[in-house]
């Protein structure tokens, strides 16, 4: 999983990039997008590695892209800068938080940007179809041809109504057509508040908390610039700011579920690991997490919900003997924390 960080130049995306992830940013990098990768800490997970003490402890991990910023007043320029995002599969837009209060503005001119950059590239698209019609073609392909043709004139215009390709009811066949373009308007989408060192402790704007997902805020810098004093110095500094703790791997939490995806556990004294999974997935898309083979030879999974694990102690056996230890078939959806054996034929 792939998520950008995007916003207008300045907000603190490669701040907020270096704090979520530890790399450096490399102005060389920022065109083509720099990578770094964050562990996705889980207080669950911990749990159960001190029960287990396992030989290895492995986290589900999440991809963050630091992202070009873009123009407040250059919209012309901007779909280019956005390029980068398309093979994302999420973004996160990082409004600022220190300079600026109007976050709800900030955020409805960004989406213009997104929808912007939608119009453009699903827009040229357009005459390349319509030329097709100059030519002879069979009745089949020339039904193909209107068929694509209404569907990107629908969809440019619902854009130029201000609605995301993600809320205009895309049909299956109609985006087969669309999948090509990576539609930014149609990936998942979160808001992050880049706070400065005041006000950090205020609530967000109701508009802003309203949003599913809703918006999540940290004073990035404030707490990088903490995190690199000594201890005794830091703890005098957070007192005196009122801060109880560092929001970092609340916020990396945050975004990995807002981003539409959860995790699954698999245990023992070998390795204790959660793996990311897309909310609601089925028990066969579980086994293909760990491996594309696992799926392919699927049989059955044991599961035990994380609730019970805990309330027994962490101890597989105390949960079979309970019968709180279920066997599910392939279309088993599978809740976040579930404990999962997957078994599969030789
Ligand atoms: N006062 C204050 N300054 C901040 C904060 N976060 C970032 N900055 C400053 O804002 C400037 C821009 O930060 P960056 O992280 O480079 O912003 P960016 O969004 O990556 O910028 P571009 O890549 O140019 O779009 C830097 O000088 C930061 O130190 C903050 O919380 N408070
Ligand atoms: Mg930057």
């Amino acid at each position: 999983m792939k998520v950008g960080l995007v916003g207008y130049q300045g907000t603190g995306k490669s701040t907020v990039f270096q704090w979520l992830t530890g790399v450096a940013p490399d102005p060389a990098k920022v065109q083509q997008g720099q990578v770094g990768t964050t562990k996705v800490p889980d207080d669950r997970l911990a749990k159960i590695a001190d029960k287990f003490q396992p030989k290895k402890l492995t986290y589900a991990e999440v991809q963050f892209l630091d992202t070009p910023g873009l123009l407040a007043d250059e919209r012309e320029g901007n779909p280019r800068r956005l390029a980068v995002l398309r093979e994302s599969n999420g973004v996160v837009v990082v409004l600022d938080g220190f300079g600026a209060t109007d976050f709800a503005a900030q955020l409805a001119k960004f989406r213009e940007e997104l929808l912007f950059a939608d119009m453009e590239v699903v827009g040229n698209r357009i005459p390349k179809v319509e030329a097709q019609f100059k030519k002879a073609k069979p009745a089949k392909e020339r039904e193909a041809d209107e068929f694509e043709l209404a569907t990107l004139k629908k969809v440019v215009a619902a854009l130029e109504a201000g609605t995301p390709a993600s809320r205009q009811g895309i049909t299956e066949q109609e985006e087969k057509h669309l999948r090509s373009f990576q539609m930014l308007t149609l990936k998942p989408e979160a808001v992050f508040v880049n706070r400065g060192d005041g006000g950090f402790n205020d609530p967000l704007p109701a508009d802003l908390l309203a949003l599913a997902p809703t918006a999540t805020q940290a004073p990035v810098k404030l707490e990088k610039e903490l995190a690199e004093l000594d201890d005794e110095s830091r703890q005098a500094f957070m007192a005196d700011l009122g801060l109880t703790g560092f929001s970092r791997d609340r916020v990396v939490r945050d975004l990995f579920y807002a981003m539409g995806r959860e995790v699954f556990f698999t245990v023992g004294t070998d390795e204790c690991r959660s793996w990311a999974i897309d909310r609601g997935s089925d028990a066969v898309a579980a086994a293909g997490a760990i491996h594309k083979d696992l799926s392919e030879r699927f049989v059955r999974a044991n599961v035990i919900g994380y609730a019970d694990f805990a309330a027994h102690h962490f101890s597989e056996k105390e949960c079979k003997l309970k019968g709180l230890e279920r066997t599910e078939g392939k279309t088993y959806t599978v809740k976040d924390a579930d404990i999962l054996h997957i078994l599969a034929s030789n």
